[in-house]
């Protein structure tokens, strides 16, 4: 097949990358403007190169005309999560999409490959438009952790050096540094926990904190100036103490005042 009819046939796979790179980033940029903790960290993508399809054609003995349904991963998107959990609930949210439809999925983080290789494969049927007018083409979206993708591009530059003859020392020890990766997945999760924690605390404050505030502001319609100057200076020595209990016990103590306001205007 001649070079100039591959790149006509990998345009839409190039289009497809694009759109899902910008999707993606967007979903990312979705979670960091409602203030939530982001399981995405990265979007990247590629087209496979002319040289590699022909490659894995070669080796999985495909015909050419049968490339673009025999290989999956023509058009690849990578999402680089910073914690392992983050990549099920990055899968949670393709599998939500209207856009696309999961067709195959293999997880080698529960599994792992012979090599040590952990990763999350999923192949989404996607729908792209172009002059010619709709086509649907396969992609594989790979999602793993940032420690996993190191690993990964390590073992994979290693891999094209020795061209399936690597030597038994480097396999032991791309096999050791596996393991090591798990334990260091395992450990970071811990700091996940507490990047949640924190998050949730810190949204409970902001909650409290608004609510002694609108109470305050209320209060300055129907109260004594006065006395509403000294709550709020009441309010602004415990609130530089950031103790959340004695924030929380204040809070309820104005809701009590408020309240007797506002059974006052009733009356
Ligand atoms: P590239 O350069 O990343 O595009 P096969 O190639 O037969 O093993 P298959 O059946 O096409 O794999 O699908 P699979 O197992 O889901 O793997 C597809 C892609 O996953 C590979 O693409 C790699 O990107 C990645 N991958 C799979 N196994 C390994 C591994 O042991 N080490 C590393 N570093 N990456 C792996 P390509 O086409 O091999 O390469």
């Amino acid at each position: 097949m001649e070079l100039q009819l591959w790149r006509q046939i990998l345009q839409p796979y190039a289009l497809a990358v694009d759109e899902l790179i910008v999707k993606m980033n967007h979903m990312k940029n979705e979670f960091e403007y409602a203030g939530e903790y982001s399981p995405i960290e990265s979007v990247h993508g590629r087209v496979k190169k002319i040289s590699s399809i022909l490659e894995k054609a070669q080796r999985k003995q495909i015909e050419l005309d049968d490339v673009e349904n025999q290989l999956d991963d023509i058009a690849g998107v990578r999402i680089i999560c910073r914690f392992v959990e983050d990549i099920d609930k990055v899968v949670e949210l393709i599998r939500q999409r209207s856009d696309m439809t999961i067709v195959q999925e293999k997880d080698y983080i529960r599994g792992p490959k012979k090599s040590g290789y952990r990763s999350y494969h999923l192949i989404v049927k996607y729908t792209v438009q172009s002059l010619e007018g709709p086509k649907e083409l396969n992609v594989e979206i790979q999602v793993r952790t940032l420690a996993m993708n190191f690993w990964a591009t390590v073992e994979h530059s290693l891999q094209y050096k020795y061209k399936g003859n690597m030597p038994a020392h480097v396999k032991d020890k791309l096999l050791s540094s596996a393991e090591a990766i798990v334990t260091l997945d395992d450990e970071m999760s811990v700091v996940r926990k507490e990047i949640l924690d924190a998050q949730n605390y810190y949204q409970h404050k902001t909650m409290v904190v608004s609510n002694i505030l609108s109470n305050i502001e209320n209060l300055y319609k129907v109260a004594n100036k006065k006395e509403v100057l000294k709550i709020q200076d009441e309010f602004i020595a415990v609130y530089k103490e950031d103790n959340i209990k004695k924030i929380e016990h204040f809070g309820k103590e104005l809701d009590i005042v408020a309240e007797s306001y506002r059974a006052q205007r009733i009356v």
